[in-house]
């Protein structure tokens, strides 16, 4: 037992050199892609994942109109102590030129002063594991509240926080920090979360490497947390089950607060694509 856990952990210590010396190698082209995309292209590609996996489904965002009702679902409505409204009008999620819009708008709308636009995969895309990536250029205003992120599929059984969820980036009013969280039950609410800075008026790729072992989270190529789920440790089961993916831009709320910089409205988080490779 020893000896095959020896071999385990030498086997994750050279792949993990493989990681580090793969991103190192790539990093250099990658970031000059990156430098040189002001404007989302379908061109940029991200080669030094790529080569991680297989890419089992993604959105580049290629089409104008509302979001590819084939992937994805537009949520609507209000959520809780937030202060937009949830539309599925072309306002407040489109896509165009390349990326997805999501757009926080100041007007009164369904009892709310705000109106954003929020969509998900449930039901048209799940996946177990994998390399779950998006190209993103945040808005900056205070008061914004954007996330990439995902829920456990069996939500409906097994409400929130047993279904899971993967926060792969969460980032707060005009703060350069960049969130990466968990969230599980094990006998109540259970999470663990990491951060990092980046310039969020750019384009970066946010992603997670999703394995039954760990959750990785990064942006571009910077590795910032790790979270071990190997065996399901603290009863993270629902870690180990199939999740959907969701995408919003939320205004206010409690852990942004509850100012919003008006002057700065209408503002948009825009989305190159989603992209999500097999790990294994
Ligand atoms: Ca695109």
């Amino acid at each position: 037992m020893k000896k095959a856990l020896m071999y385990c952990s030498l086997k994750a210590v050279f792949a993990a050199m493989t990681v580090v010396m793969s991103f190192s190698f790539c990093t250099e082209n990658l970031d000059e892609a990156l430098k040189n995309a002001d404007q989302p292209e379908d061109s940029v590609h991200s080669p030094a994942f790529a080569a991680k996996g297989t890419l089992i489904w993604q959105d580049e965002f290629n089409y104008t109109g509302a979001p590819d009702p084939a992937k994805w679902n537009t949520e609507t409505g209000i959520r809780k102590n937030e202060l937009q409204y949830y539309t599925n009008r072309d306002v407040n999620r489109y896509v165009s030129n390349g990326s997805l819009h999501l757009i926080a708008i100041k007007e009164s709308y369904g009892g709310k002063n705000y109106t954003s636009g929020k969509i998900n995969t449930r039901n048209k895309f799940t996946t177990k594991y994998g390399r779950i990536e998006a190209r993103i250029k945040l808005p900056v205003f205070k008061g914004e509240f954007p996330a990439f992120w995902t829920l456990g599929a069996n939500i409906g059984t097994y409400p929130w926080p047993a279904c899971g969820e993967i926060d792969i980036m969460e980032q707060l009013n005009t703060n350069n920090t960049i969130y990466g969280t968990t969230h599980w039950d094990n006998n109540g609410h259970k999470s663990s979360s990491g951060s990092t800075t980046t310039t969020i008026g750019s384009w970066h790729v946010y992603a997670v490497e999703w394995t039954s072992a760990s959750i990785k989270w990064y942006v571009d190529s910077n590795l910032y947390k790790t979270f071990n789920i190997l065996g399901a440790p603290n009863g993270t089961w629902e870690l180990h089950q199939p999740h959907y993916l969701l995408l919003n831009l939320a205004v206010g709320g409690d852990w942004p607060g509850f100012v919003v910089d008006d002057s700065k409205l209408p503002a948009q988080m825009d989305v190159d694509y989603v992209r999500v490779y097999s790990m294994n």
